[in-house]
């Protein structure tokens, strides 16, 4: 890893997925036993509120429970060690990178860790359930919702994610099925600005064949491997 710099790093289900958080896609995922278009849309949420809400309470508590794996570990090395340009774009609801103690995390996605009302537009720190309709902290409508983009709605901070994107020199793709736009694009941004691209992930995802090097296996394997080849702590 020669004169890089500036590094972009998307993460998705599978970074956390050995930290016991369901991933979407894979066996006995989230996906098998919810439709994404009744639980992770707008319209889902209006067609039947308890549904959506007893979906994300459940979510919430089991993550509450999870901890941190020997992945997100690595990546919160990278992040206090690295000199240059970093941000952990995260495509997950869970706080496991923070908790790790990375700082330079960007949810494009949202977090599970925020309510969002759809009153006063606030946003708050949260991680009650949302199920019994709790009045918002700050106006007091019972109209909280997760602070989650679904499906149909705009992501976070764009400009910002492409703003690092075009001024990276190496965007590294880790634990992402690659099946959801507009993160699933990120790599062919990156390769039309000549950016070197790594995928880490368990196996062949459905962007492999744009990344120039695509490694297979568990993140909690890949991830600190490729970490200390960046901070040169190897012991190879
Ligand atoms: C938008 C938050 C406009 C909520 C999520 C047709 C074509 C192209 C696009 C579209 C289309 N029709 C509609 C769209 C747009 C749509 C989309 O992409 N749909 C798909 C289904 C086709 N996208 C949107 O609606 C987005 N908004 O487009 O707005 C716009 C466009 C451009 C710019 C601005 C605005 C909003 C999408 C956000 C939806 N919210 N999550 C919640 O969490 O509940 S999506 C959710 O699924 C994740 O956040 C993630 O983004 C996505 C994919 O999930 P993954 O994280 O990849 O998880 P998955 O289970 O799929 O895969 C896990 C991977 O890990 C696997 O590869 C597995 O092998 C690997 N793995 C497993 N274990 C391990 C491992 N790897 C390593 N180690 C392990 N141990």
């Amino acid at each position: 890893m020669t004169d890089i710099r500036n590094i972009v790093v998307l993460t998705g289900a599978g970074i956390s997925a050995e930290s016991g958080i369901d991933t979407f896609r894979s066996d006995g995922g989230l996906w098998e036993q919810h439709r994404i278009e009744d639980v992770a849309t707008p319209e889902g949420f209006a067609r039947d509120p308890e549904l959506v809400l007893r979906f994300y309470d459940m979510r919430r508590e089991a993550i509450l429970q999870k901890r941190p794996n020997p992945a997100h570990d690595a990546i919160a090395r990278l992040d206090a060690e690295w000199q240059g340009e970093l941000l952990i774009v995260t495509q997950n609801v869970d706080d496991l990178h923070e908790r790790a103690g990375a700082r330079r995390v960007l949810h494009m996605h949202g977090t599970h860790l925020n309510a969002w009302c759809t009153s006063c537009d606030a946003r708050t720190p949260w991680t009650g359930p949302m199920i019994d309709r709790p009045p918002c902290p700050v106006c007091e409508a019972r109209s909280l919702r997760p602070d989650v983009v679904w499906f149909g709605e705009m992501p976070y901070e764009m400009e910002r994610i492409y703003s690092a994107i075009h001024r990276a020199d190496l965007f590294v793709s880790i634990g992402t099925s690659g099946a959801v736009y507009p993160a699933a694009g990120f790599v062919r941004d990156a390769r039309q600005l000549n950016i070197e691209t790594l995928e880490l992930n368990l196996e062949r995802s459905q962007g492999s064949q744009w990344f120039h090097r695509s490694r297979q296996g568990p993140a909690s394997q890949l991830v600190p491997d490729w970490v200390d080849e960046m901070l040169g702590t190897g012991t190879r």
